[in-house]
């Protein structure tokens, strides 16, 4: 049985998700940041830079959000392309940069004091926000036009799911809520959420983490 370490509404929640489409057994050991888990000891073993995602498996714990889903769709031949098919390659760029671009810029949309302290803040931000309407912008253009089934409404891929929590964290998590982003700019992708978000493995993930409504195609704005 895996155990997923996370937070509910953190960034374990697209592996709580792709866990739940799998149908496959798991525990939720829920981390408590003020009762300083994450430097415990035993959590620190698991994941050196004490951070979640961290998915205990039967090949040791894995950290590192593309690293277990990658794990997962190998292990489980779902949620993704199988090696050496025609579709894998599209489906590697993209997942990578979903890992690689959106994440790192959503998180600095969430945080635009880390890079460059509070003085710039607001330049980060809006710089970086610029940079992921570009990227969503592209990623919309290759749901619409090419439409690969890892980006569909109907089937969630490690993409997808990956997508959906991202477009939770722009729309309702930016420092300045100015820089907020609301997935109907990118209709492909809006449909996309809207149809995953209604799934019975994402709606019992969202129960199991006290999450209600559209939680990805429409929710709420920046806390004033
Ligand atoms: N690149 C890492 C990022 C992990 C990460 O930053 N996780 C955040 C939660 S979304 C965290 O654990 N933050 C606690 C900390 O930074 O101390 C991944 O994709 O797993």
């Amino acid at each position: 049985m895996y155990t997923l370490h996370g937070v509910p509404d953190w960034g374990s929640q697209v592996i709580h998700m792709a866990l739940a489409e799998l149908a496959v057994p798991f525990r939720f050991n829920r981390l408590d940041w003020d009762a300083g888990d994450f430097d415990a000891p035993a959590f620190r073993a698991l994941n050196p830079f004490g951070r979640v995602p961290v998915l205990e498996t039967p090949d040791g714990a894995i950290f590192e959000t593309a690293a277990i889903l990658l794990y997962l769709t190998e292990r489980h031949g779902q949620l993704a392309p199988a090696p050496g098919t025609p579709d894998r390659a599209g489906f590697l760029i993209w997942f990578i940069f979903v890992t690689n671009q959106l994440h790192p810029g959503a998180m600095t949309l969430i945080h635009p004091e880390l890079p460059g302290g509070e003085a710039v803040q607001e330049q980060v931000s809006t710089e970086t926000h610029q940079r992921l309407r570009t990227q969503l912008a592209a990623l919309n253009h290759l749901a619409e036009n090419e439409a690969p089934w890892w980006l569909s409404p109907d089937r969630p891929s490690a993409t997808s799911l990956y997508v959906l929590m991202l477009l939770r964290w722009i729309k309702s998590f930016p420092a300045i809520a100015a820089h907020s982003i609301a997935s109907q700019d990118y209709p492909a992708l809006h449909r996309m959420a809207s149809g995953l978000e209604n799934r019975s493995a994402i709606r019992a993930t969202l129960t199991a983490e006290g999450i209600e409504g559209p939680a990805f195609s429409n929710p709420p704005g920046p806390a004033p």
